[in-house]
């Protein structure tokens, strides 16, 4: 590892720098610790200490460190820079340093760069009506907040891709490298373009410590962590030491020498063409956790151990010695060196601190990005697919979504804000369209039997669903746009990771400063009901129910019945901001039931009565519901055979491709009213719902309304293998021979009118077990069946 012991910094230079790092861990521990008394102008008193002490202390000294020497380069070399802080639950560092440069006071206009401001500061740290532990949505300049270790670097890679002039600062903890999402995204390097993107550097805090044990990558010994990092193409330089006068030395001089470097790689890749990928430099920083706190508490070593991940100092309230310990650790930063007598940081700190947007806490990219622009897209009409009439012809949906999505590419390469993100799945999600626009971005080495790798590349294949989506979230987080397509049951590889950047979009929506932001979308195709290739493993619908979960205001879920109507839901996704939608369609050659002017207004009801299916004239004896492309043509599948076999019976059928809709109007801002739920649903008939997924979802959304007790609902209940496309639908009794014998045995009397009938359908699955294992196919009537009235 390259250690850089050149003396960049005069004596006056190393104090003034020590001197802002002093105050920002000042602050942080004034948030920890403190109610009153912020500038320790009077003797500390238990009433100048909050209740609860809560927050971490460990990594704070370490990310101030980090902080201030940006800052100084930030100054010098008038970086376009922002901070991305893994280690997220030191929000004391990152707050202390906002509220250093000024912008806390801007954004949050009660909490002032003065005295009285300084103790609102503190007060509100985790506390209740204040702001969180972490580096959340709330703290100006983050995109990122921490709290769920292993994202920083795919977050950081998505915020620098298609912004060449940003360089974004990325700390990564040395217990957060042992992550999984972590430990893949190292890979970022291999999908960067110096001409294109902008620069990301990696600091990895080796700090030693997680919360109760060491940390791995502090124990491998310098040269084994050195193939690491060599090994996954990077660049590492070593800052290490407790010395502060001899690393604030090291780090400014090896900042000095990191960024030199980065624009010595993007002026090559700029001026002269990218030759070989370059290796990136990134910086392994050793300093001890809890740094400049508490040596030892009870005769306990606590600085430079994992004792001071949290609250180093417990019990000050109660305890004088301890009360008196903290004191002397608060004191031990001079504070009446480093604000003045109102309070404010003294004037040299706060010349130190870069100005306006240069201010890491300020940056416009870290608040939607600068000048987020909408994208620029087609007309969908023009993508449409001929349906004469409702189920003759057969299309598939997603490769009709590629094309319009390579047009969509095309429309928006001059503003580069567009791209696709998948797990090596575009191909044979049927995306592959696209193609013909642009390729996948691909930095390593490349054969000449490959196809469409291109260091410009806008579609984004690593076999890693968390910097997939890491990726897209830090794409997003700084105003861009995107969908991230992945098989449905792999996709739940990132439940986690979702669950984050729901809440991100809650908590942020609820911040008027907060600008809004393109919304997350998932494209999930390869889905439950059609895994010709695959078997029990890749069928999971489970994800719906996962998202669902969510705030109503940030989910929706679409489940678009067939082509046309696919290609109006990516539409309006794509134009939607601050939501995450997952669309569900599939890949393979499927009945289309709407031109392309009526699956718009299909779209746009999301959910409506097909009344060429239905012949119930305004009075049916039982709705047929579907949701999802196969239950659909299940649910028409079965009406054609009631139609033949019961033809007075009235059957409405119900399509659904809006999720939402079936919740309340007061649970879900797409709910029906309870008077549209019921002219469409009926209070009284039943209700046959085949769904995509698993049933209860659709209990658990209806089940407050008037006609719940009557709906009955078939999905997914984990029945499968590889088989055909038919027998996974019987095997789940969703086929449509099992939906006629629900329509019989729930509409009232009809079971006693019907049994020939109902024996008929029986027999039909009889028969369809017997064929599928002999011929290994579907039976003629079920793979020749068309929609003919
Ligand atoms: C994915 C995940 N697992 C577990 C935790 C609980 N946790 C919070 S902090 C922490 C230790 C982090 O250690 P490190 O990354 O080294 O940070 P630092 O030493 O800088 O505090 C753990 C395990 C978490 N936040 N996220
Ligand atoms: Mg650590």
């Amino acid at each position: 590892m390259h250690a850089i012991d050149s003396h960049v910094l005069s004596a006056d230079e190393i104090e003034l720098v020590h001197d802002y790092w002093s105050a920002a861990n000042y602050l942080s521990v004034g948030q920890i610790y403190l109610v009153d008394n912020p500038l320790l102008r009077q003797t500390l008193v238990p009433e100048h200490i909050k209740p609860r002490l809560l927050g971490h202390w460990g990594t704070t000294p370490g990310l101030n460190l980090i902080y201030a020497h940006l800052n100084r380069v930030i100054v010098t070399r008038d970086l376009d820079m922002i901070f991305v802080t893994g280690p997220g639950h030191g929000g004391p560092a990152i707050v202390a340093n906002s509220w250093l440069e000024g912008t806390w006071s801007e954004v949050y206009r009660n909490t002032g760069q003065d005295e009285d401001g300084m103790r609102r500061l503190f007060k509100q740290f985790s506390s209740p009506g204040g702001i969180p532990s972490h580096v959340a949505a709330e703290v100006p300049g983050s995109i990122h907040e921490g709290g769920e270790l292993g994202y920083s670097l795919s977050h950081a890679f998505g915020a620098a891709f298609d912004n060449p002039d940003l360089t974004v600062a990325c700390v990564i903890g040395d217990g957060e490298a042992e992550t999984g999402a972590l430990a893949a995204s190292w890979h970022s390097n291999k999908f960067c373009n110096p001409s294109r993107d902008g620069a990301v550097l990696p600091i990895l805090h080796l700090n030693g410590y997680k919360i109760a044990n060491p940390a791995v990558l502090a124990r491998i010994g310098e040269d084994e962590l050195t193939d690491l990092m060599r090994g996954y193409g990077w660049d590492p330089y070593l800052v290490a030491g407790d010395d502060a006068a001899s690393v604030h030395q090291q780090l400014a001089a090896t900042l000095d020498r990191v960024l030199e470097e980065i624009s010595g790689i993007q002026k090559a890749a700029r001026t002269g063409g990218v030759s070989d990928r370059p290796r990136w430099p990134m910086i392994v920083l050793r300093t001890p956790k809890g740094w400049t706190g508490p040596e030892s508490v009870d005769g306990l070593p606590v600085e430079g151990t994992w004792r001071s991940h949290q609250v180093p100092l417990a019990g000050v309230r109660e305890s004088d010695d301890a009360g008196e310990q903290l004191e002397a650790w608060m004191r031990s930063y001079r504070p009446d060196d480093l604000f003045d007598d109102s309070g404010a940081p003294v004037e040299r700190l706060r010349s130190f601190a870069p100005a306006g947007d240069r201010r890491m806490s300020a940056n416009p990219q870290t608040n939607g990005g600068v000048a987020s622009r909408d994208l620029d897209l087609p007309d969908v009409e023009a993508y449409g697919v001929d349906v004469p009439a409702p189920g003759v012809e057969m299309h598939e949906p997603t490769k009709a979504a590629g094309a319009y999505l390579r047009d969509v590419m095309r429309a928006n390469a001059k503003s580069a804000n567009f791209r696709l993100f998948a797990p090596d799945e575009m191909e044979s999600n049927r995306l592959s369209s696209v193609y013909e626009v642009t390729d996948k971005t691909w930095a390593a080495d490349t054969l000449p039997t490959d196809e469409h790798l291109a260091l410009d590349g806008r579609v984004m294949e690593i076999l890693s669903e968390h910097t997939c989506q890491g990726w897209l979230e830090g794409y997003l987080l700084t105003g861009r746009h995107g969908i991230f397509t992945s098989y449905e049951a792999f996709v739940h590889i990132v439940d986690s990771m979702f669950n984050q950047h729901a809440k991100w979009l809650k908590v942020s929506q609820q911040l008027e400063w907060r600008r809004s932001l393109p919304s997350l979308n998932y494209l999930l195709t390869s889905h439950v009901w059609r895994q010709d290739h695959n078997g029990f493993s890749h069928q999971d619908p489970g994800f719906i129910d996962h998202v669902v979960n969510k705030k109503a205001e940030v989910v929706r879920v679409y489940l678009p019945p067939d082509t046309n109507t696919l290609l109006w839901t990516v539409d309006h996704c794509l134009r939607s901001r601050d939501h995450v939608n997952v669309v569900v369609a599939g890949k393979q050659p499927q009945p289309s039931w709407l031109n392309v002017e009526e699956a718009g207004l299909h779209a746009v009801r999301g959910l409506g009565v097909w009344e060429w299916a239905s012949n119930d004239e305004g009075d049916p004896d039982v709705v047929m519901a579907c949701a999802g492309d196969v239950p659909t043509l299940e649910t028409i599948a079965a009406v054609d055979l009631l139609r033949d076999l019961l033809p007075d019976l009235r059957v409405r059928v119900v399509n659904v491709v809006d999720l939402m809709r079936l919740q309340s109007t007061n649970e879900h801002p797409h709910g029906l009213s309870d008077a549209e739920f019921d002219a469409i649903f009926t209070t009284d008939r039943p209700v046959i719902f085949a769904y995509h997924g698993y049933p209860a979802l659709i209990h658990r959304l209806t089940y407050r309304r008037h006609n719940h007790a009557n709906l009955h609902v078939r999905g997914y209940k984990e029945e499968g293998t590889t088989t055909t496309p038919f027998d996974m639908v019987v095997q789940n009794d969703l086929d449509r021979f099992h939906l006629v014998i629900d329509v019989i045995d729930r509409v009232p009397g009809l079971a006693r009118r019907a049994p020939v009938a109902r024996q008929k359908m029986v027999d039909m699955r009889t028969r369809h077990r017997g064929y599928v294992v002999e011929h290994g196919i579907d039976m003629p009537e079920v793979l020749d069946w068309k929609w003919s009235r």
